[in-house]
């Protein structure tokens, strides 16, 4: 396999010297190796972001997805918290796809938010409910996302807003850094090792440890993503073989082989029980805890 820059990285977006400053956080990772910046809190500009964002009146798409006891679980809370964080002042539209209709909580949006409610079909594994979402995703772009967002985000349900999470965060092709990973060694990371994987990672190689619980891109970018991580699944189930982790470890290997042109820090996914950090300076989201008696029952 080759590695490569992903085309096009900044086409149409303001130059990165107008809004972004690295030297700001210079006790973390702020630029990857080709580039990228890594988005940490005091290291953007807002008001230039914002002025240059209302002048372009963008929408953002955000899906996620919920079944069985997650609807109940989660989602009230992840909407009702995303309708006040998620891009404040902007026009979003949420996609949610659950597998009952009719348990749907009632969630009053705010102004320029709307949502759009989708039936999928229950899996039978959770691992399977995890990874068909990248089928899901692609059908839905294809359908009708391409038309109606200039970006979109895909999320796990099990996490809350906790602060802005705004336009800093736009980009061709965004990936999420995993909070319990960030600070450790590649040949730690947990990817794929086999090689009969379609998600195989060898020793060695790898930029940073992924977290598929926020991705995000243009509609086009995310469609070859979750089209590709598809694929790479489709391959892996008929070889008899089901990657470590699931969707997020194909997904580490499509940013092995696409490099993201944005990566956010763990501020954007932060997972309280790692602890305080002093890295840590605005958690704009955080996991949710794991009722794993409740939902992981295999
Ligand atoms: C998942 C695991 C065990 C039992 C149930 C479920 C489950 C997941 C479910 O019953 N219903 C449901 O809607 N989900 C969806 O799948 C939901 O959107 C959830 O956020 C997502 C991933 O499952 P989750 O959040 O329980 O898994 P995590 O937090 O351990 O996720 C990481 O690893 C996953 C693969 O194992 C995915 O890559 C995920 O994106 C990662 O954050
Ligand atoms: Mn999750």
């Amino acid at each position: 396999y080759q590695e490569g820059e992903t085309e096009e990285r900044t086409k149409g977006e303001l130059p990165l010297s107008d809004w972004f400053d690295p030297t700001k956080r210079p006790e973390v990772v702020t630029v990857t190796r080709w580039e990228a910046p890594v988005i940490w809190e005091d290291t953007y500009n807002t008001a230039v972001l914002e002025s240059y964002y209302a002048k372009r009146r963008i929408t953002v798409g955000l899906t996620v997805f919920a079944t069985g006891r997650y609807i109940d679980h989660y989602l009230e809370e992840f909407i009702t918290s995303a309708n006040k964080y998620f891009m404040a002042g902007h026009k979003v539209i949420f996609y949610i796809l659950v597998d009952d209709m009719s348990r749907i909580p009632l969630i009053e949006l705010g102004p320029r938010r709307s949502f759009k409610v989708f039936e999928i079909k229950p899996e039978k594994r959770w691992q399977d409910i995890s990874m068909m979402r990248m089928n899901t995703i692609a059908e839905h772009i294809v359908a009708h996302i391409q038309y109606e967002v200039d970006f979109l985000f895909c999320m796990d349900v099990d996490q809350v807003f906790q602060d802005n999470f705004g336009v800093e965060t736009l980009g061709q092709l965004v990936a999420q850094l995993q909070a319990w990973w960030y600070k450790a060694h590649p040949k730690e990371f947990t990817y794929e090792r086999r090689k009969q994987s379609a998600a195989y990672i060898p020793y060695g190689r790898g930029d940073f440890y992924y977290h598929a619980a926020i991705f995000g891109g243009t509609p086009s970018q995310v469609l070859n993503l979750t089209q590709t991580c598809f694929k790479g699944i489709l391959q892996d189930k008929k070889n008899n073989i089901e990657a470590k982790w699931h969707d997020e470890s194909h997904l580490n290997k499509y940013f092995l082989l696409n490099k993201p042109t944005k990566i956010l820090s763990p501020e954007y996914c932060w997972d309280y029980h790692i602890g305080l950090s002093s890295d840590i300076k605005n958690v704009k989201l955080s996991w949710q805890n794991k009722a794993y008696d409740l939902v992981r029952n295999n």
